[in-house]
């Protein structure tokens, strides 16, 4: 059996002494700039795109410490966009990671700078990678420029908010989903195969995996968004049904939400095989998203 409790303890203890090692100290001046990256980025995140990065490293006979840079990097550029989802001109909250957001605590400038630097951060700590035979510096920050840009991450934030309020169709709600959670999910794991260099069939199953488990993620998501509190959750519970966001268990119903989240982890499941034992820990992160309940 897979000890995917010891798995993600360890593996989060290690993500969070690189990203310290990463990130300019607090007292760097200017200090309120990386306080306020430091205070998003340390709050208590579940680290869950690092673990599939190191994960999908793992599957693919690669190591932790080389995949780190990586795994680091994806988490800089999903603090970031927590950061400012949170601004009174996005999404307007102010609880997150069970801490009040950032701009509560340091303001709405400097908030929004503290997601520009987590963002730039990101790209410094990947050029930091080695790169890999298959897989170019050029690639990998093509990569994650790809995933955190206007046809992926930023659009699907773009498609959320100009839905709000809106009857969407199941198809529009995938394109959303598909940009704003699935993509950056994704690039987290093939991330890791590339800092394995893995070979592209490699690379395809890993980026079916991590589609599958990313739109799986988002549907969770919205479903524990109405049926947990904000306490367990660490963030405002029952914000997507107060700003009339288009959600799974809005359109087709919860008992639906949760079939559609179990096919989607079930086509997770499938990518896997050809990893045979090396994907213990990639299978028990997707079964773990599924049944997750923060
Ligand atoms: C570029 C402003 C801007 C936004 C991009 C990602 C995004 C769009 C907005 C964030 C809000 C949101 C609901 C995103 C969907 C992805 C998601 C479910 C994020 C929460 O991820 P968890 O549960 O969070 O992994 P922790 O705090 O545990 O890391």
């Amino acid at each position: 059996m897979f000890d995917l409790d010891e798995f993600l303890a360890t593996r989060t203890s290690s993500v969070n002494r690189a990203l310290d090692r990463y990130l300019p100290s607090a007292s760097t001046r200017p200090s309120t700039i990386h306080q306020a990256m430091r205070y998003s980025l340390f709050a208590g995140g579940k680290r869950m795109r690092p673990a599939l990065c190191l994960a999908a490293s793992a599957a693919c006979g690669g190591k932790d410490a080389v995949a780190m840079p990586l795994a680091c990097a994806v988490e800089c550029i999903h603090t970031y966009s927590l950061v400012h989802d949170d601004l009174p001109a996005m999404d307007d909250d102010d609880y997150r990671r069970g801490k009040p957001t950032s701009h509560k605590v340091y303001g709405e400038g400097i908030a929004v700078l503290a997601g520009d630097a987590l963002l730039t951060q990101a790209f410094e700590i990947a050029a930091r990678a080695r790169g890999w035979p298959r897989y170019s510096h050029q690639k990998l920050i093509l990569e994650l420029a790809r995933a955190a840009g206007s046809l992926q991450l930023i659009a699907g934030q773009v498609a959320d908010l100009e839905g709000e309020g809106k009857k969407l169709s199941a198809a529009q709600l995938r394109y959303i989903h598909e940009r704003k959670t699935s993509a950056l999910l994704c690039c987290s794991v093939r991330m890791g195969g590339m800092s394995a260099n893995c070979s592209p069939p490699q690379l395809r199953a890993l980026t079916r995996f991590g589609y599958n488990v990313g739109l799986a993620f988002q549907v969770i998501d919205d479903i524990l968004d109405v049926t947990q509190t904000s306490e367990k959750l660490g963030k405002t519970a029952g914000k997507d049904t107060k700003s009339k966001k288009a959600t799974y268990p809005a359109i087709v119903g919860l008992k639906k939400s949760r079939k559609i989240a179990e096919q989607l982890t079930n086509r997770a499941f499938a990518a896997l095989k050809p990893f045979g034992k090396k994907a213990a820990a990639l299978e028990a992160l997707a079964e773990y998203l599924l049944k997750r309940d923060r």
